[in-house]
């Protein structure tokens, strides 16, 4: 299994082997998810202001027929996410963050089996909709909020850390790297070893460089060019680039015709090491990730 003590440096030197990577999640309540293929996360977003679904989804029995829809197209999981993190939104009270999320888990899980996930970084949220039937805390601030590590290692679900450079408000404010990959892969180290130090397993772990959140288009494309550095840090490697600002950067069009620029995008992370996907438009996702795992590299 992975993480067995040693620390891994995500730079790749010569002659160190990078830890395998785990072949199944762990996660909470239920059998572990294969990683053999490829997977598709769902966005469901039950926010009134989302961006790219303009809070469609707000109502639960909306929300709900949406997920399953998207299961329908071959999600595998569905993230649902009350807490805007578009660039400047302001922050959602707990409370409101609960009400917003544990119907639509609660719906969702009386009506299919799939793996649900909640995006969120408050302790009482994660406690929330894993007792609603979450079985993944998807966490963009990477579990640092003041009792975010301790809830989610109690909850016994499965995690997902992705960096974030500051907060939503400020991350696009003139970010600078040094190098944006070995900078990203040594913060996703120290959550991952944070994560392991609270008891999360090893194997319910999944990293995320967090497309979007804290780079410029030229950080964005090298991480795609290196994008296999991060599977050195031993755990599944998740992307989100589904509608993001870099597709409309290079194709010049608006979120409502960023289909194409994303499908690519997914294949093209999938034949670099991606495990999962997350994706507003999950059936052509499913699609382009086949071509992107006939791709790759046979793994290490
Ligand atoms: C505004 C800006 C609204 C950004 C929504 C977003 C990711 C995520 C999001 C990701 C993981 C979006 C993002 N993106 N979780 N949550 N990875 N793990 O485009 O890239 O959906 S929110």
């Amino acid at each position: 299994m992975s993480g067995s003590g040693t620390p891994v440096a995500a730079t790749g030197e010569a002659g160190r082997q990078p830890p395998a990577r785990p072949t199944s999640l762990r996660l909470a309540g239920r059998l572990p998810l294969a990683l053999d293929r490829p997977l598709v996360m769902g966005v469901l977003n039950v926010t009134p202001d989302s961006f790219s679904d303009g809070g469609r989804h707000s109502d639960p029995a909306v929300a709900e027929a949406r997920a399953l829809a998207m299961v329908a197209e071959g999600a595998t999981i569905i993230d649902v996410g009350g807490e805007s993190t578009r660039p400047g939104a302001s922050p959602v009270p707990a409370d409101e963050e609960i009400r917003r999320v544990v119907p639509v888990i609660e719906r969702i899980r009386a009506q299919s089996t799939v793996v649900i996930s909640v995006d969120t970084s408050e302790p009482r949220v994660i406690e929330a909709a894993v007792r609603a039937g979450a079985s993944l805390v998807n966490d963009v601030r990477g579990l640092r909020r003041p009792g975010a590590l301790a809830a989610a290692a109690r909850s016994g679900a499965a995690v997902c850390v992705m960096h974030m450079r500051g907060e939503p408000r400020t991350m696009q404010d003139d970010p600078r790297y040094a190098d944006v990959v070995s900078e990203v892969a040594a913060y996703l180290e120290s959550r991952v070893a944070d994560c392991r130090a609270a008891g999360i397993a090893a194997d319910s772990i999944v990293v995320d460089p967090g497309f979007g959140f804290g780079k410029t288009l030229e950080h964005h494309l090298t991480m795609m060019a290196r994008l296999e550095e991060f599977t050195r840090l031993g755990c599944p490697l998740l992307v989100g680039l589904s509608r993001k600002s870099m597709l409309g950067v290079l194709t010049g069009r608006p979120v409502r015709e960023r289909l194409y620029a994303g499908v690519a995008a997914a294949a093209i992370a999938v034949s670099r090491g991606a495990d999962i996907v997350r994706a507003h438009d999950v059936g052509p996702t499913v699609d382009a990730i086949r071509i992107g795992a006939a791709l790759r590299r046979p793994r290490e």
